[in-house]
């Protein structure tokens, strides 16, 4: 007899999606988890590096060490992940980037990729 307290009867080889190939079958008490999307930070050549450290310490509640090794990988390579959001709040980060941005005429860019 299946163990209706428990996801799938209890059975130890179901119930977690990692064994399950992804694809949600039974029925399940538990919430999906909602995809994330990465918030993506662009170079240009005439942001100033000190802003876009300001940004990712500010907006993205990074540390001073890891928005400067972000903001020199985006200038070094074209781009970086900035963060790793749900999509309104990924979305709220692109929208604050680009008005920061604006307020001071730079044009450093953001963007939303889905995870
Ligand atoms: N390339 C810019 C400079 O040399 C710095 C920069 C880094 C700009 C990251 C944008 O997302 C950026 N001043």
């Amino acid at each position: 007899m299946s163990d209706p307290g428990r996801p799938n009867g209890g059975d130890p080889q179901s119930g977690d999606p990692r064994r399950e190939g992804g694809v949600s079958t039974a029925t399940r008490r538990e919430v999906a988890r909602p995809p994330r999307y990465k918030v993506i930070l662009y170079n240009d050549d005439y942001t100033p590096m000190e802003f876009v450290v300001a940004v990712l310490e500010q907006i993205f509640n990074k540390g001073p060490s890891e928005a400067t090794a972000i903001m020199l990988a985006v200038h070094k390579s074209g781009l970086g992940v900035a963060g790793v959001y749900v999509l309104d709040v990924a979305e709220t980060k692109v929208a604050q980037v680009h008005g920061a941005a604006e307020q001071r005429g730079y044009p450093l860019r953001a963007g939303v990729e889905k995870e």
